[in-house]
């Protein structure tokens, strides 16, 4: 079991009496129809039902005879990808799982087998779904020579080598894996982009992989390099508002779509951190992002323009700058741009208060950006269930419409009435035997599937989901495997950045801790920078008397944190400089709340550690080593972090390690001279 099979693993299913009564009423399915798609479908049900329920099951060509039946159905309130499933007793006995296109069979089957595979009876289903977001896509930062940046699961899947000539079994257990999921699109270049994408030999090599994904209802996309009229067509500019310019893309676009007539468009990353955009000719973001919009928008194709900038000049807090230079903007983009947000203002840490663009920017359809691979979260090291992050987020009010105004309507276009909507995730995946490294960093990806589909399901039901799926049915897996992935998160909050600390990692790499670091050229690449701390507290003021990021945020959303005695602790040096001797709600000061939270961070990653070893008996040898191992570099970690942040605020505050907590083991000048060669470099 090296976990290459995901959560579509088929593995019999433990006897229960929902299982033996699927298995008597189930021999047979009939599909109504042919297509690329159906024709995965049944292979996919035939697998499934067959491995899941131990005996064979068979396609029939009798509708009326069989147990599943898969037809379309003429009902509006499906839209195009959802799906009903029905058990039908009105005659013989059926299951019947319909919707308007082959897509939202293919996703009705895929939820059938959860069904089942997560142990519900089959005897009396009634479920009508369909997904809330209309663009459900991974990011891949996958360079072509392979190189993922931010990747820690080995190189990526994509072999532009052997293309177009040669289909890898992985494109179609990924594009498997997505539809199960209900993720419907991918970016398959990184956004630090290379013009050479667009040359047509590597179209066809992309051609070759949109073929592969088609039958899954799993759309390509591009990044495109702003610059690339220049590089590759010889133009002196890559001017927006120039008439060649347009033309080069326009004719880019021509061709891409003869050869992919359902290409889904580019994602850019332009004007930022060293990107070539449309502020090099003194344009606007929106000029640049009309421009594309233009050339892909006779084949529907959509633009999806990242907010994610930040000036080279501004000396301006970095948290207001994407803000500042897109809410201004609002109303100036064509229809088909969406503007793709960052879940935080500064940059995917362990936690950010919402980005206050999301509700600010009502005439234009804003897309969410996730992280899925943890560059600031452990990397392939840690265990981080990320889905309680992504619901913080969603679930989050802006109060942009007055209350209830939550992230997830603005995302899912309810709030604004945007038919245009999206949600991203910078995928986690790479060659890796199982796709994301650490066993557990599987279900991210899961979980951004299932959310983009239902931006109302909990952590806690994804987490049951996909544990069934991918560990065990026994209930003591079950609780045991939930109870640690969703105290994951907080735990590593609190060994990393707890109170509100960010961005307080390694330089370039971002992995263990640099609280210490200033040696960076622009003051807000440098941990001291959004630490702040001196002897008389620590902390970043945003408030009025400081930057005014709060001022971004409606007044009601800004409440939250404005007043430092009632900001919500677990954000509160995001937004104030507090006095080391504050007391907080806990009656401890602030620097014991400090030493506190960064053991029980510690604490957490034991708790961890023993509960998975509870588990050794139910858990196949191979994973439950591997788990077991990365835990131990887990927990390593978790104390390094710990003490060198301790060691070195204790310095700067003159403040001891109160009584009763375990001292550093080693001086702070041991842990600022540590040197981590091994971490992957950022790829730039
Ligand atoms: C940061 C990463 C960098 C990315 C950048 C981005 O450190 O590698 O290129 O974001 O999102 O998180 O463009």
């Amino acid at each position: 079991e090296d976990g290459y099979r995901l959560w579509l693993r088929y593995d019999p299913l433990p006897q229960t009496s929902a299982l033996l009564s699927s298995r008597q009423q189930i021999t047979t399915f009939f599909i109504q129809g042919q297509s690329p798609t159906l024709a995965v479908l049944s292979r996919e049900l035939s697998t499934g039902l067959s491995g899941l329920l131990n005996k064979e099951i068979t396609i029939t060509p009798a509708a009326a005879t069989a147990d599943i039946v898969i037809s379309k159905s003429n009902n509006e309130r499906l839209g195009t990808e959802g799906f009903s499933i029905i058990t039908s007793t009105t005659g013989r006995r059926q299951i019947r799982i319909s919707a308007n296109t082959d897509v939202g069979l293919l996703y009705g089957a895929f939820h059938f087998l959860r069904l089942l595979q997560t142990g519900h009876p089959t005897s009396n289903l009634n479920i009508t779904s369909k997904p809330g977001i209309r663009h459900r896509i991974l990011n891949h930062w996958d360079n072509l020579d392979r190189y993922v940046e931010r990747g820690y699961a080995g190189i990526s899947i994509f072999n532009w080598h052997t293309l177009p000539g040669y289909i890898d079994k992985r494109y179609i257990d990924y594009a498997r894996a997505n539809a199960s999921v209900g993720i419907n699109g991918t970016v398959l270049t990184n956004v630090n982009a290379n013009a050479y994408i667009l040359t047509p030999d590597y179209l066809l090599k992309v051609k070759a992989l949109a073929d592969a994904f088609r039958p899954y209802g799993l759309k390509v996309y591009l990044t495109a390099r702003f610059s690339a009229p220049m590089e590759m067509g010889g133009l002196k500019t890559a001017d927006p508002l120039d008439a060649d310019v347009k033309a080069w893309w326009n004719n880019k676009a021509k061709e891409i779509y003869q050869l992919i007539p359902d290409f889904g468009g580019f994602l850019v990353k332009a004007n930022s951190e060293g990107q070539p955009g449309p502020q090099d000719y003194q344009r606007t973001h929106a000029d640049g992002a009309n421009m594309l919009a233009d050339a892909v928008a006779p084949y529907n194709g959509i633009i999806m323009w990242r907010a994610f900038v930040y000036s080279h000049e501004t000396p301006e807090d970095r948290f207001k700058q994407a803000y500042n230079e897109f809410k201004p903007l609002d109303g100036q983009f064509r229809k088909n741009v969406m503007v793709q947000v960052k879940n935080g203002p500064i940059d995917f840490q362990p936690r950010e208060p919402f980005s206050p663009l999301f509700g600010a920017m009502p005439q234009t359809p804003v897309l969410m950006e996730f992280q899925l691979t943890q560059e600031y979260l452990g990397q392939g090291t840690h265990l981080a269930y990320e889905a309680p992050l992504f619901k913080e987020v969603l679930d989050a009010d802006t109060y942009a419409k007055g209350k209830g105004s939550t992230v997830a309507k603005v995302i899912n276009g309810s709030l604004y009435d945007h038919p245009l909507t999206g949600i991203a995730g910078v995928a986690n995946i790479g060659n890796d035997i199982n796709w994301c490294s650490h066993p557990f960093a599987q279900a991210n990806w899961y979980a951004l599937g299932r959310l983009a589909w239902n931006t109302a399901l909990s952590s806690e039901t994804i987490a049951e989901e996909w544990i069934k799926q991918t560990w065990s049915n026994n209930s003591k897996v079950v609780a045991v495997c939930k109870q640690m992935m969703l105290d994951s998160r907080e735990t590593l909050v609190n060994y990393m950045t707890p109170l509100g600390l960010h961005h307080i990692m390694g330089n370039g790499h971002h992995y263990g801790p640099l609280p210490w670091g200033k040696s960076l050229p622009r003051a807000d690449w440098n941990p001291v920078y959004y630490h702040r701390a001196d002897k008389a507290g620590i902390g970043f003021n945003r408030t009025a008397t400081g930057s005014n990021a709060l001022a971004q945020y409606t007044p009601e959303a800004a409440l939250l944190w404005r007043d430092s005695t009632t900001c919500d602790e677990k954000f509160l040096l995001w937004f104030h400089h507090i006095s080391w001797q504050r007391p907080m709600h806990s009656g401890r000061s602030l620097w014991e709340e400090l030493c506190y939270k960064y053991n029980e961070g510690v604490r957490g990653v034991k708790t961890m550690q023993q509960q998975w070893s509870s588990l050794q008996q139910y858990i196949d040898t191979e994973r439950f080593s591997q788990v077991q191992q990365l835990l131990t570099i887990q927990y390593n970690d978790a104390v390094w972090w710990r003490d060198a942040c301790l060691s070195y605020f204790s310095d700067i505050s003159g403040l001891a390690i109160p009584a009763g907590y375990e001292r550093p083991a080693q001086t702070l000048d041991h842990y600022k001279s540590l040197q981590f060669p091994y971490a992957p470099g950022n790829g730039k």
